[in-house]
């Protein structure tokens, strides 16, 4: 089976030079027009330099496997695009908030479709790609036709994106995980700061509110670990503390951001149970404020 990964950012290229370096079967599938070659440095300093194989649209495979390490909105006018020349490839959703997969859903409802978290990190600097951090992927169907086997497209997934945990319901994970960038992503915007200087006293009374509402969120929807949200976005904050987080970089780089993904995500789900959101809210506009200002 095939591993075509959809376009060339930093998680992409990271993706090309793993494939690369285990001798995959692969193919890159460039947003625009042009496959750029990719200079790769991994964790343990090694450099990898190589000319992906490039495939367009019109030449996917009917069992390929596509993966999509984009910004949550980037995927959806990605799909739209290779809507026609798509012939239930499997599709990985790999992106940070909530809110995607069942727009995906709604455009190929008969697509096998995969989500998935990953710890993956790396950082795009002109044309080089640095891997900056490591660590387990979470992935779980989000659908799977009954005629689909699962057992190749989880042995290559683990291959590629080892060490990776599956699991049989995915949404407590992707709750986690949202709860965590609600908190982390805007205030290090914001605050142009790294993770871990979020662990000062001056940023805590604002995290536990943006942890109360989530958890009151999460309870409300009958989601299960809504209970130790605090200690989670904790332990996160200690164990990146010298990153800087992705919507640092975006805003730092004056590129769109994933806010409404997240913290707008969690402000009309808190609206449709019938809960205020305010803080969440209140972070969801400041940083669209802020993004705009940058336009200018
Ligand atoms: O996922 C992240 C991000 O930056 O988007 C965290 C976990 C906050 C790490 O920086």
């Amino acid at each position: 089976m095939k591993t075509v990964i959809i376009g060339q950012g930093a998680i992409g290229s990271l993706l090309a030079g793993i494939c690369q370096q285990q001798k995959m079967d692969y193919a890159v599938l460039p947003r625009g027009s042009v496959c750029q070659p990719v200079r790769l440095i991994r964790l343990d300093g090694r450099l990898l330099e190589f000319s992906p194989e490039p495939v367009s649209p019109a030449q996917l495979q009917r069992d390929e496997l596509l993966l999509l390490p984009l910004k949550a909105f980037q995927i959806i006018p990605a799909v739209k695009q290779l809507r026609p020349f798509l012939t239930k490839q499997t599709l990985v959703l790999l992106n940070n908030g909530m809110g995607v997969m069942e727009q995906v859903q709604k455009l190929l409802p008969d697509s096998p479709l995969i989500a998935g978290i990953s710890k993956k990190a790396a950082y795009k600097k002109a044309t080089q790609v640095l891997e900056t951090g490591t660590g387990t992927t979470e992935l779980g169907w989000v659908f799977r036709p009954a005629s689909h086997s699962a057992q190749a497209t989880e042995r290559q997934l683990k291959a590629l994106l080892t060490p990776c945990l599956w699991h049989q319901d995915l949404q407590p994970a992707l709750w986690q995980k949202l709860a965590i960038n609600a908190v982390i992503n805007p205030l290090t915007a914001l605050n142009n700061i790294k993770n871990g200087e979020l662990a000062q006293p001056e940023y805590q009374q604002q995290i536990r509110q943006l942890c109360a509402e989530t958890a009151a969120l999460m309870q409300r929807k009958n989601l299960s670990g809504w209970q130790n949200i605090d200690a989670v976005v904790e332990s996160v904050i200690n164990s990146t503390a010298d990153n800087y987080s992705s919507m640092h970089q975006d805003i730092a780089h004056n590129r769109a951001t994933e806010i409404d993904y997240i913290n707008g995500y969690l402000v009309l789900q808190g609206q449709q149970a019938g809960l205020e959101m305010a803080a969440h809210e209140n972070l969801w506009q400041r940083v669209k404020a802020l993004a705009t200002s940058q336009d200018k």
